[in-house]
């Protein structure tokens, strides 16, 4: 996680220097929202993949979330994040711009306290372990369920939401497994704890509609480019038995991008291996971030190669 400079309201501070007080109310209950974005090395320079739609999806996080007066614009936040790459010289990293509420003194009406932001980068490589990109992973069905939308609210990336996700994730590692599938309060299949799913079918993709999930830009990309490789893609609800009984499954996110699973709950899916949906879908991900893909254009904002490397 390690980089030379951390982005703190405005100006590049020296990582050991990127520190908060202890009694930063965003500590104490959850009060802050997190995007997650990736860059890609290509060939004409690094790449920041659907950096415009993060930076939208975190400013509505904070506005679900309900702070008020927050300083900065999409643009604002844009400018930081490259700035913040090239003084790491940086040509493929991770992405964390953090709102943290900071200041005011401890107490949970919001408006006493300041939203303030930070920018990290770092060189994250694969999400979900070495492996797991080629033979996939083994899932759970996770006993925690995923919150009712009116207690926490899914569309925002708020820092305390997480909770329920390391509760779910801690336990399906403990167990032995690598990730965990989590099911909305009725039931259905809602995302994983850091992820969106699809399972494939008869040839169709499926992925649980978006009222009850994060609405992931990987999800969204997914749903693009399998449309364009020509398969049809159904929104609707999916049970846990059609997961158990689903041709392939795979799940994507910015950290994790495309992984296919090979196991839920002891049950093989498939052929117990990447099925070829999933793989060409990934393949046709993995082109598209690099730079290669007909998407790529849209998709990427690429940053001039020597300044970059100067760290200007
Ligand atoms: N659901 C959840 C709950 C989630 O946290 C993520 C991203 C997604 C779906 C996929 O969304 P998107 O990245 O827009 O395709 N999870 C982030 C956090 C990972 C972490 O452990 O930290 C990520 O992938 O950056």
């Amino acid at each position: 996680m390690k980089s030379d400079y951390i982005w703190m309201d405005g100006e590049l501070v020296p990582y050991k220097d990127a520190t908060l007080h202890v009694l930063t109310p965003a500590l104490h209950y959850g009060l802050g929202v997190f995007e997650g974005i990736r860059c890609y090395d290509t060939s004409r320079g690094p790449g920041v993949f659907r950096l415009q739609e993060h930076l939208e999806r975190f400013v509505n996080s904070i506005s679900v979330l309900g702070v008020e007066h927050f300083p900065y614009t999409v643009s604002e936040l844009s400018d930081a994040v490259h700035m913040t790459i090239r003084a790491n010289r940086f040509s493929e990293c991770y992405i964390r711009p953090l709102m943290y509420m900071a200041d005011g003194p401890l107490g949970l009406n919001l408006d006493v306290s300041r939203p303030a932001v930070s920018i990290a980068t770092w060189e994250w490589g694969t999400y979900l372990g070495k492996a797991a990109l080629e033979t996939g992973v083994h899932m759970m069905v996770s006993s925690f369920t995923r919150p009712q939308p009116n207690s926490v609210m899914t569309k925002a990336k708020i820092t305390g939401n997480y909770v329920n996700s390391a509760l779910a994730k801690t336990l399906a590692v403990r167990s032995g497994f690598d990730e965990a599938i989590m099911l909305d309060p009725e039931g259905f299949v809602a995302e994983c704890s850091g992820e969106n799913l699809f399972l494939v079918r008869a040839g169709a993709l499926y992925s649980p509609p978006k009222a009850l999930m994060l609405e992931g830009i990987t999800r969204d990309s997914v749903i693009t480019l399998a449309g364009d490789l020509g398969y049809q893609v159904v929104e609707e609800p999916v049970t846990r038995d059609q997961l158990y009984i689903a041709d392939e499954i795979f799940v994507c996110g910015t950290a994790a991008e495309v992984v296919a699973v090979r196991e839920i709950d002891f049950r093989k899916i498939g052929s117990g291996k990447m099925g070829p949906i999933t793989s060409q879908i990934q393949e046709a991900f993995f082109k598209t971030v690099r730079g290669e893909g007909e998407r790529s254009n849209d998709w990427l904002e690429i940053g001039s190669k020597t300044e970059y490397s100067a760290g200007i």
